[in-house]
């Protein structure tokens, strides 16, 4: 496998995740707090209360990170650690917690990558109406000013918002995920609101920081379609990948939403956008993050199919569980590494105003615990993350303009709805003890990083 001399590596997580810590040092109440604690809507009814207990053990995480031998590490910022409650009243400790991680990742060679928003809303900005709400665009604003006051001295690359699509569609949409909502209405306003923010987010803290970057984290996938001389089905991809791939990227790069999807949205969408708006969501991408786990599947829906992931689109109808083919990842998810090449090269084709590319998340769960010799025997995820990695590799020589890739995830976290039953770390954690295992999978991405970096060195040393 052969990347870019200058490509970076890294690991990834966020702030709910891992934190732990949940209310202690003056810590608002989130949106997860509240989804968490309501029955039915978290496997076992967890909840990121202590999770990996990173709030406190993060000097040890940064070792370990160390230990990977990664360039880079992309973490989030918990909105209710900063400011509790949304507005204005800041928690210093909050910005002090920061503080310390970005100075001793720093310290260590590490890069810091943030990511403003990945999930975790104060309750009280949604009690307002979160996402849905126009204000929203504001509040934001506000708090991506005061993270780049704060921290962008040291912090350079910035994701505005992890994944708009599943903040829209899962929050306000299907309500899988935190605030739980189903009102399509709602998720069409968010779809907007969240594509101002970044804008509006953008433009803020360029000013302040000139030399910021700023991206989204787009989780983007690549359609197959069962039979591509049906037409309703082709029509369906079109509606589905304006939903999901292509609204905040054609957003962004062209200030302008996919017309099939957006007459789609109809009224639902022309209620919220206001004159004007559109040049605030004209917000070229520094960079653009894709979170990539698998190529979904449209197709008529067979009882025993099972649902490929973000099959189901919302609000269009629901026939967009195609076979997916086998092997799954422990999430169900079909395994197409493929796909991520196809992905990459139609990025470069289609949006080729993105000059630059950082795949933020690649990975998958599977349950592999330590064996009786201590050791985390987990090969399907060796073999996930490398046939991926080489996907990345191959869309590099044919020309896309990646320059990093990050492994979701550095550690097994709360996986949201799954709760900690689903497992995605490199390394593990015992929940109990908080024990982190490097998993034999996070060994042969140091080993993969490793070889990267010293063919670099030879190629300088030939040169010399
Ligand atoms: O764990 C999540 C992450 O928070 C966002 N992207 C997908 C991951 C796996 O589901």
């Amino acid at each position: 496998m052969k990347f870019p001399n200058d490509f970076k590596f890294g690991v990834s997580t966020s702030s709910y995740q891992i934190e732990g810590n949940g209310f202690e040092d003056g810590r608002g109440i989130s949106i997860w707090d509240t989804f968490a604690a309501t029955p039915g809507k978290v496997a076992d009814m967890e909840n990121g209360d202590v999770a990996c207990d990173h709030y406190n053990r993060y000097p040890q995480d940064i070792e370990l990170i160390k230990e990977l031998g990664v360039d880079t590490y992309r973490f989030s910022l918990a909105w209710p650690r900063l400011f509790p409650n949304g507005g204005s009243k800041r928690e210093q400790r909050g910005f002090d917690f920061y503080d310390r991680l970005i100075d001793e990742l720093l310290a260590k060679g590490i890069e810091p990558l943030a990511t403003l928003y990945h999930w975790d809303m104060p309750q009280t900005l949604e009690d307002r109406g979160g996402w849905a709400d126009r204000s929203i665009v504001s509040q934001f604003t506000d708090f991506a000013i005061a993270a780049t006051e704060a921290f962008a001295d040291r912090v350079t690359n910035w994701v505005t918002i992890n994944e708009p699509w599943c903040v829209t569609w899962l929050g306000y949409g299907s309500g899988v995920h935190a605030p739980g909502r189903q009102d399509v209405d709602a998720a069409i306003a968010a779809a907007h609101h969240t594509a101002m923010a970044h804008g509006a987010a953008t433009r803020a803290m360029k000013q302040i920081a000139p030399h910021v970057r700023t991206g989204l984290a787009l989780n983007m996938t690549t359609y197959r379609v069962e039979d591509e001389s049906d037409r309703d089905l082709m029509d369906l991809k079109t509606l589905m990948d304006g939903e999901l791939n292509r609204w905040w990227l054609d957003a962004s790069m062209y200030g302008r939403y996919p017309t099939e999807t957006a007459a789609a949205y109809g009224a639902s969408l022309e209620n919220v956008v206001h004159d004007g708006d559109m040049d605030v969501v004209h917000s070229p991408l520094d960079f653009l993050g894709v979170n990539y786990y698998s190529d979904s599947f449209i197709g008529l829906p067979r009882p025993e199919d099972k649902p490929a992931m973000f099959g189901g689109a919302f609000p269009f109808p629901q026939r967009s569980n195609g076979t997916a083919p086998e092997p799954h990842t422990d999430m169900g998810w079909p395994i197409t590494p493929r796909g991520l090449y196809d992905l990459l090269m139609r990025i470069k084709k289609d949006w080729p105003e993105v000059t630059d590319i950082a795949i933020t998340e690649n990975g998958a769960a599977f349950p592999e615990g330590p064996g009786s010799d201590g050791t985390v025997d987990d090969q399907r995820r060796v073999d996930y993350l490398a046939s991926h990695l080489q996907s990345v590799a191959d869309a590099a020589a044919d020309g896309a303009p990646i320059s990093a890739y990050f492994a979701w995830s550095l550690m097994d976290n709360f996986e949201w709805a799954e709760g900690y039953r689903k497992r995605f770390g490199i390394v593990h954690v015992d929940y109990e003890t908080q024990k982190r295992t490097i998993k034999n999978s996070g060994y042969a991405y140091r080993d993969l990083i490793a070889e990267h970096k010293a063919s670099c060195n030879t190629l300088v040393e030939s040169l010399a």
